[in-house]
């Protein structure tokens, strides 16, 4: 049985001695991200926020914990953590986001996760009363969450800002061959 008040997966990716990269399993006290799920349905949004610390080497630890099933552990989940910053990605009612920052000083990127609806887990998000900031991405943008961790995380880790330099130019390189085959099509 997995003891829910320890992080799911707690990734740190080393190089190995072929110079590849590996992910490593750590403890909780080497996360710089968290991330919390409302549920494990959201875990495909929840994927694309690790693959995009995974490639920019940052550890991440990871929770499934509901803001309306389990209040107590995210409450406890966010006390032990000692990630910089948190990403909660929740759909329907989306209070996780909120209740997360009620539980810290530290940054939270809300993700909110598509449904029939949409705009309700947006607008959960988004209506924060003041007092209490979360910021917040598109519908299921897992990867933008990370990146605006990295970015965050990054004001005071150069060796980072470069990795994230070189995924921007990666993504400009995208774009600029994109048009060659435009062109040759
Ligand atoms: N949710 C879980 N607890 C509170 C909320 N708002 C959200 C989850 C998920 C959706 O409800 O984040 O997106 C449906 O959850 P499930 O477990 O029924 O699939």
């Amino acid at each position: 049985m997995i003891n829910p008040y320890i992080p799911l997966v707690i990734t740190e990716c080393m190089p190995d001695d072929k110079g590849k990269k590996r992910a490593l399993m750590t403890g909780p006290d080497r996360a710089r991200v968290h991330i919390l799920m409302g549920s494990s349905s959201d875990m495909p949004v929840a994927s694309k926020s690790m693959d995009i610390l995974k490639r920019l080497e940052i550890p991440y630890a990871v929770t499934v914990a509901s803001a309306h099933r389990t209040p107590d552990l995210v409450q406890r989940t966010v006390e032990g953590s000692a990630a910089a910053v948190f990403i909660a990605i929740a759909g329907l009612s989306a209070a996780l986001p909120g209740v997360v920052a009620s539980h810290t000083m530290r940054p939270v990127i809300g993700v909110p996760v598509s449904g029939k609806l949409n705009m309700d887990s947006i607008l959960s998000i988004v209506q924060m009363p003041p007092g209490v900031p979360v910021g917040g991405v598109g519908l299921d943008r897992g990867d933008n969450a990370a990146l605006l961790a990295a970015r965050m995380i990054a004001i005071s880790d150069p060796a980072l800002l470069s990795r994230l330099k070189e995924h921007w130019e990666d993504m400009r390189n995208k774009v600029i061959s994109s048009q060659g085959e435009v062109l040759s099509g």
